[in-house]
């Protein structure tokens, strides 16, 4: 009888443990999203290291988002045309063959549909879909990443461009531009299946170029393919990716060496994404309509978070501040406050409205009885701060969420009027938090050790939406 009661509590403590591995296999799906940096890295980027993600448009609504692009070259708020556009709907007529249009924008599984057809409209023979993210989405520096399927024939010309909000031409990044068909310089002769990685700065009237051209993409590459088009714009060079390999690297020396008139871009630019067709070009091979497609454009940016870069720049400073070569955290620098009243804030562009971020970095103080800390502000909601009295250095957090129309927040390391002393800061980051539905076990199984695998969480997932199964 015993030994029955025995076998049943066995059986019944099995039956327990398997249902909890179920669920365990339930929960299994979470662990993916962890650890924590693969929140912030959203899935399968090829960001290079350090870079936080600070805005993105995957492309998931029905319609185009008009917080981050709006179709053609007119600006539907302020009635601006974008840097030298001649029209709404061209941008130059006499290299654009092309009418653009908001028909030929549209969403279609998960994906922004850029169309180009050859239907005549508008006084043009051609029509296309063109989207511009001028003063909603720009950026000074940074990695930009785009999913993308690109058409291909001899008339086709689709770009994932850059161009400056000041709206004076020049400088211009042209990440990604595709030529069917293009002539060659004071020559009869054509090339066909050309991609295109540039940049333009200029002087006075005078574009400077700098070209380089892939030949025969297609063929090599089958853009009808989706690909990853990344490119890094830093102070001293650029580096276009695909699919994470490097295409093309130009360091601002061998730029400013090949242009000695040129100027390094260092001011904030805007996306065009666009599938135009050329003026000088034939229409033997293209296949009509054609769409450029892309699934999603993401923004990333260091702000030299962790001081390596020997300079405590882009941060403004106020009071006594200066950069560390003691004390760091890691690496070789560190942020110093050298006194009360004192701090650096950095204002960083491009973030989501109505979305949750955090931002952390590692603080401590020179002595006892000091503070120092961490905040955010002009966020589009009450300033958040964390503290430390710690003379070791201390991990600090803020979690903010964006207002329903604020696309930047001000990040500080400060420190108040509370006296003489000195403070360190290191390695901040700011990370775009997603909100995933998070499972897990009641946490009364926890508690009777029938878990086998580690909680699907750590500390810093406060964030994240936790349903609890009962
Ligand atoms: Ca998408
Ligand atoms: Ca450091």
């Amino acid at each position: 009888m015993k030994m029955k009661t025995s076998l049943y509590l066995l059986i019944l403590v099995l039956f327990a443990m398997s249902a909890c591995r179920k669920i365990g296999i339930q929960s299994g799906g979470i662990e993916e999203q962890l650890p924590y940096g693969n929140i912030h890295m959203a899935g399968s980027s090829f960001a290079p290291e350090d870079y936080t993600l600070v805005w993105e448009d995957n492309f998931d609504n029905p319609t185009l988002n008009p917080n981050n692009w709006f179709s053609g070259c007119q600006d539907p708020i302020t009635g601006e045309l974008t840097t030298v556009a001649e029209s709404a709907h061209n941008q130059s007529s006499y290299v654009y063959a092309g009418y653009n249009s908001p028909e030929n924008v549209y969403i279609q599984n998960g994906s922004l549909m850029l169309r180009g057809t050859n239907q005549p409209f508008g006084g043009y023979s051609y029509t296309n879909g063109w989207v511009t993210s001028m003063h909603r989405v720009h950026l000074n520096k940074g990695y930009i990443e785009i999913r993308a399927k690109f058409p291909s024939g001899d008339k086709v010309w689709p770009a994932l461009w850059l161009l400056a909000e000041d709206k004076i031409w020049g400088p211009e990044w042209d990440m990604w531009e595709y030529y069917g068909q293009k002539e060659r310089e004071n020559s009869t002769d054509k090339d066909y299946d050309l991609m295109g990685n540039h940049l333009m700065s200029s002087k006075d009237t005078n574009n400077l170029w700098s070209t380089y051209f892939i030949d025969q993409f297609d063929n090599s590459h089958n853009w009808q393919e989706w690909h990853i088009y990344g490119f890094e714009w830093t102070a001293d060079k650029a580096i276009w990716y695909l699919d994470g390999q490097p295409t093309r690297t130009l360091t601002k020396q061998a730029y400013l060496s090949e242009k000695p008139d040129g100027t390094w871009p260092d001011e904030e630019m805007f996306m065009i994404l666009n599938n135009g067709q050329r003026v000088k070009s034939e229409d033997f091979t293209t296949t009509w309509p054609n769409y450029l497609e892309i699934d999603y454009v993401r923004v990333y940016q260091k702000f030299n978070s962790d001081f390596e870069s020997g300079s405590t720049d882009p941060w403004l400073k106020y009071g006594n501040t200066s950069l560390s070569s003691i004390n760091q955290h890691a690496g070789s620098y560190c942020a110093y406050i050298g006194d009360d009243n004192s701090g650096y804030e950095y204002v960083i562009a491009g973030l989501k409205p109505n979305t949750s971020y955090t931002f952390r970095g590692y603080v401590k103080v020179a002595g006892f009885g000091q503070q120092a800390n961490i905040g955010v502000k002009e966020y589009g909601g009450a300033e958040i701060k964390a503290s430390t009295i710690s003379t070791g250095y201390m991990p600090l957090s803020v979690t903010f969420t964006t207002g329903a129309t604020n696309t930047s927040a001000k990040l500080c390391f400060y420190r108040f009027a509370d006296g003489a002393g000195a403070a360190y800061g290191d390695d901040f980051e700011l990370f775009y938090t997603r909100l995933h539905p998070i499972t897990v076990l009641n946490p009364a199984y926890q508690l009777h050790g029938l878990i086998m695998a580690p909680l699907p969480f750590s500390t810093e997932t406060n964030t994240v939406a936790i349903t609890v199964l009962i």
